[in-house]
Parts: C-alpha cells; structure tokens; sequence
C-alpha cells in the first residue's frame, strides 16, 4: 500500500530506505529520468520528434512522442501477447519476463523494403554497428489527396523490428504519417505452433500432408495483442471520450453521434455496430477553431475476444486508468495480473491517463500457413482530431 508514496522529488527519497519500495523507488526513477532525459534514439521527420529504446520488458516502445510541437504520448509501448487457444489450452502469455530479449537479428539491405528510402539499421543501443534488430525507414504512402485543387502525395517513417516469442515470429512496426496518424502494427508469421496430425475440425483445420502422407492439423487460436498508450495531448490532464453512432429508432433514417466522457477509471467493450471509437482529450488546449484538441483510436483486428470469466484480462478492449509512476512500464508483475488491479475508482477526467488497448487476431489456419505463413497484419490507428488548425494535405 506504500508503494502509492513512491511519487517523485523529496517523498522518493524517503522511500529509497525501505528495502522492497527502495527497489521500486528506483525502478521508477530510473523510467523518470529515462523519459526527462529522452533516453533512446531521437528522431526528427516531417513534424514528428519521439525517442526510441529497446525496453527489457516492451520491447520497442516510444516515448516523449509530438507531432508540430504539441505532445502526443509520453509512453507508448506493447505490452502482452496473449494467445488461447480455441479448444480451451494451452493458454500462453507470449510475453514471458519480457521482450527485449527476444528481438531477431535484421540484415541492412536486405530486410528492409526494396525501394525505400533512407532505411537505416541499428543495435540494441540504436548505433548503426554490429549486429542489427531495429530498422527505419521512408516509404511513400502514395496519394493522400484527390479532388478539385490537384492531387497530394504522402509519406510515412516505419521503425520495426521481430520478435521470436514461443516459436511464433512477431513483427512490431509503428508507422508515422506525415498527415499525423500514428499506426501501431503486428505481424504475424514463422512457423504454427502445437502442430498435431488429423482432419479438420470446428477447432482448426488440416493445412498440409506430411512425407509419410499422415495430415497436418494446425489447432484454431486468437492472438490478443495489448497496448500502453500514456497519452499527453499537449500536456498531461486529458480526458477520454467514447464516440457511438445510434440510429434515432430502429429503423429510421437518422442517427445521432455522441462523445461520452470516461470520468472513472474502468473498461470497455468494442462495439462495430455503433462505430465506437475513443478519443483522448485536452480541454483547454484549443485549435484555430476553438475545438479542444485531440488523438482519436481507431479499432482494428478482425473482431472481438472474451476468455474466461476468471481471465479480467480478456473481458474488454479498453482500459482508462490514472497514470502512476509504479504502475506500467515499472511494474514487473504480468499485465494479466496487474491491470486488473489498477481499475479502483480513481477519477479520470482531465488527469493524466493511461489508455490501454488489446487488438484481437482469430487465426483459424489454412493451406497457405503450412508450412510457412505468409506475414498477417494487424493494427489500429491514432488520428489526430481537431488537432491540428488545418487540413494536412496540400494539394498541387
Ligand atoms: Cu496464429
């Protein structure tokens, strides 16, 4: 219960004493300090600037993340990699202890895109020497405008790199648009796991014969990908909205949208059929029209997950939560355990919150995955709205 004392300045201090808060005082000053210090790779392009760093237990994660000049993200980071299987188990938390560990070595001229300009290849330390696990580059985005007035061309910076996580070959990849939208990705590849021989089933499908003529049964899953989104839309007292689109009645031709503010810490579901998205406010930070500015969430994956009753984890698509400097990415406990208990009531409107978003995978295997399956992405994205003062795209 302590442990909430472990803020920053002279209380840190204080509980630098006392031995088991004492380490997670200093976990939590050392992510401070790593934040303030922009730790990590800087990059400047076309209007963004955001550090980079190979994190023990995220990976490739973000930080101190801006788009023209205004904050965006203080932390962003995947942080959990559940995947159930269809037949009950097993069960897996792809993340283990942590990812950085596990990244793929990457070949500079070769595991970049053909075409791309600029890509650039660089270790653990985000030097461009030795061995190489995180890449960068340009790649044309191609039209981002048509109309009356011309036409405009964009471009988008891609930093990625793999991860072998239980077999599986995870590619993570965040995409900058010079229009502002930040995509997160994940692509899925290498080789199936929990292989058995037989025909196909409601729980999988058979994908392959063997050399002995015996078939290959590969088990149907979902690949539940969870992410750390501490937003700061120009600054860190936020609040998060849920847009939903309802028809007036049933049946009729008119339908109303509405912002609802979170107010409390809680989570929610994804719901396709009022288009439901989140956006993540700052009230008193105004465009030229006067509009609080905002970075909306666009849902992806291909649909919606529940696991057990006993797995919180799985019960929702969203989480807001009141940033502590002890919770993620401090913490050390699984997400599936710890975030569960950071849901306690807490207020959420503008404070500084953290958004949590799991994007769903169903993967039911077919002939094309055996014995290599061809990369499946999925992703989301974060748009600005009523961010910037102005369209981005500037016809010619
Ligand atoms: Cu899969």
């Amino acid at each position: 219960m302590t442990k909430r004392l472990c803020f920053l300045g002279p209380v840190l201090m204080l509980c630098l004493a006392i031995s088991d808060q004492g380490r997670m005082c200093n976990q939590v000053r050392a992510f401070e300090e790593e934040l303030a210090n922009k730790a990590g790779h800087h990059v400047q392009w076309q209007g963004w600037d955001f550090t980079w760093s190979i994190r023990p237990r995220e990976g490739l994660s973000l930080a101190n993340v801006k788009f023209k000049g205004k904050s965006v993200l203080k932390f962003a980071g995947l942080v959990e990699i559940f995947v159930p299987y269809n037949k009950g188990d097993p069960r897996p938390e792809d993340f283990g202890d942590g990812i950085g560990n596990r990244l793929v070595e990457l070949f500079p001229g070769k595991d970049c895109i053909p075409g791309t300009s600029a890509c650039q290849a660089f270790n653990r330390q985000g030097k461009e020497e030795g061995k190489r696990y995180v890449m960068m580059h340009e790649e044309s985005t191609g039209l981002s405008y048509i109309g009356p007035g011309g036409r405009a061309y964009g471009k988008m910076l891609t930093l990625w790199c793999t991860y072998n996580l239980g077999g599986y070959l995870y590619i993570s990849r965040w995409r900058f648009l010079d229009d502002g939208c930040l995509m997160p990705e994940i692509g899925l590849t290498g080789p199936l796991q929990h292989i058995d021989t037989g025909d196909s089933s409601p729980y999988g499908s058979q994908v392959g014969k063997r050399g002995d003529g015996s078939k290959v049964f590969a088990p149907s899953h979902v690949h539940n990908m969870y992410f750390c989104l501490d937003f700061d839309i120009d600054g860190p007292r936020n609040t998060v909205e849920e847009f939903n689109y309802i028809q007036d009645k049933p049946g009729s031709l008119s339908g109303k949208h509405s912002w609802t503010p979170i107010v409390k810490e809680t989570r929610r579901s994804a719901s396709a059929r009022t288009f439901r998205s989140w956006r993540v406010v700052n009230n008193a930070s105004k465009n030229a029209l006067g509009l609080p500015r905002s970075y909306e969430l666009i849902p992806g994956g291909n649909g919606i997950f529940r696991g057990g009753s006993e797995e919180a984890i799985a019960q929702a698509e969203v989480w807001v939560t009141r940033y502590h400097a002890d919770e993620y990415p401090v913490e050390k406990r699984p997400l599936a355990t710890a975030l569960p208990k950071y849901l306690n009531g807490e207020s959420v409107e503008n404070q500084d919150v953290v958004v949590w978003y799991a994007i769903h995978s169903h993967h039911l295997p077919r002939t094309e995955d055996w014995p290599g399956m061809p990369i499946m992405w999925v992703g989301f994205t974060l748009r600005p709205r009523d961010f910037l003062d102005s369209s981005p795209v500037r016809p010619k």
